[in-house]
């Protein structure tokens, strides 16, 4: 007994050992959006994929209507303009607008919020990663967040898709979302 229980340490901290040489990407991040009066008006969970980063958005008293979605390149959403966040995330330096060309890496398509006030969607972000050695890292320095307009995004116009006043905004961090309350920051 005592021989494999210490097979078992030794095995867990190679282990350990091997993950703290090596960094290793963070495989979800969440953010908590927050409106101009600082109403919680749900979250988003992030989760890297082969693909990018799967978005799963679960949004509540949000006002009805078309809204554009994107991550901006501070991590900082100070009510209740919330311009703290900065312009789009666009480690490419690229033009604004994913009918345009590129498009920045936070460029995203619109959100339809229904009547209700309340969406569930999901969506993919091929040009992100939650890899913090990475350029188009959302957690580089400073990190990020993700921001929800008043209008909708035309697609086109530089540098914002004249999408209007910032409603929304929520801070990336690291982990999964913590239900039932807002995580340390
Ligand atoms: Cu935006």
């Amino acid at each position: 007994m005592n021989i494999l229980k210490r097979a078992g340490t030794i095995s867990v901290a190679g282990l350990l050992a091997t993950a703290l040489a090596h960094p290793v990407a963070a495989e979800s991040a969440n953010a908590v959006l927050k409106d101009a009066n600082g109403q919680d008006v749900g979250t988003v969970s992030l989760s890297q994929i082969p693909a990018g980063v799967l978005l799963k958005l679960s949004l509540k008293g949000m006002p009805p209507g078309e809204h554009a979605f994107h991550i901006h390149a501070v991590g900082k959403c100070e009510p209740p303009s919330f311009e703290t966040a900065g312009p789009h995330f666009n480690p490419g330096n690229t033009r604004h607008g994913i009918m345009a060309g590129a498009g920045h890496a936070g460029d995203m398509p619109n959100l339809h919020i229904p009547p209700t006030g309340s969406l569930e969607v999901e969506l993919v972000n091929a040009a992100i990663t939650l890899d913090s050695g990475k350029t188009n890292s959302v957690f580089h320095p400073g990190g990020t967040a993700v921001v929800i307009h008043d209008g909708k995004d035309d697609y086109m116009t530089d540098p914002a898709g004249n999408a209007g006043n910032r409603i929304a905004c929520g801070v990336i961090n690291q982990g999964p979302v913590t239900v039932g309350r807002s995580p340390v920051r």
